[in-house]
């Protein structure tokens, strides 16, 4: 499928854009996993690099390609991370999270010096809000939590599992996907009021945290916004 083309395009111009030496922060997703593949093909023509993960899929990904994984826990800072997006608008504003994995990201993110995001063309939107928004919460109280997003007439339905079961973060939190009638007029706005709500361990608002975006097209060619 030509979406998949645009999702390699991006995902190996921004492998061509890891140097020597560099501590890589990994996203999570489809889109990421181009990157990852696009990765050990550099490593394996010579490129040295070590890796930090945002989910056990990228890790997993990244060590049979013989891509060193260090813990998060064990680096003193990122060079760079690379991940996708459900949405972005022209602000660089994204919604993350339909892996489930966006906290971590998250953290990965601001914890690096760079974060390049890799979308394909479709990913790109006049506003954020048309996808749902993922919203990780804890399982202690969580219908309480969800009480309470409702009093900022918000709603959601539960993530679940192919077996109706809660879908379970890697941080054994379960998610809220969040719809919105229309996108909302303030993302930021909408973020904090969530985020005050005790329970929430964080949204998949993404605000100032990507550098370069690079936009895979369907016929395999890529542009980048700086
Ligand atoms: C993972 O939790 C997400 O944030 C992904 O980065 C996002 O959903 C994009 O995924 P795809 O590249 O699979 O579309």
């Amino acid at each position: 499928m030509n979406i998949e083309i645009a999702k390699q395009a991006s995902g190996k111009k921004a492998a061509e854009l890891i140097e020597n030496g560099m501590i890589v922060g990994l996203g999570t997703g489809t889109t990421a996993s181009y990157f990852i593949e696009a990765l050990i093909l550099r490593c394996k023509e010579g490129l040295r690099i070590q890796a930090v993960s945002s989910s056990k899929k990228s890790a997993e990904i990244a060590k049979k390609g013989n891509i060193p994984i260090l813990d998060i826990n064990d680096v003193s800072h990122v060079d760079i991370t690379v991940d996708g997006a459900d949405e972005i608008d022209s602000k660089k504003r994204m919604i993350k999270g339909g892996g489930g994995a966006h906290v971590r990201e998250k953290i990965l993110a601001a914890s690096s010096k760079e974060m390049i995001v890799i979308v394909d063309e479709n990913k790109v939107v006049p506003s954020i809000g048309h996808v749902k928004l993922p919203v990780e919460i804890l399982p202690y109280g969580f219908q309480m939590t969800y009480t309470r997003i409702k009093y900022l007439n918000l709603s959601g339905n539960w993530r679940t599992n192919p077996d109706q079961s809660l879908f379970l973060t890697e941080n054994k939190n379960y998610i809220l996907d969040i719809h919105f009638d229309s996108p909302p007029p303030s993302p930021e706005k909408t973020n904090e009021q969530l985020i005050q709500i005790p329970g929430v361990v964080d949204t998949g608002f993404f605000f100032h945290l990507a550098s370069r975006v690079i936009i895979g097209h369907l016929d395999g060619t890529t542009n980048i916004w700086d």
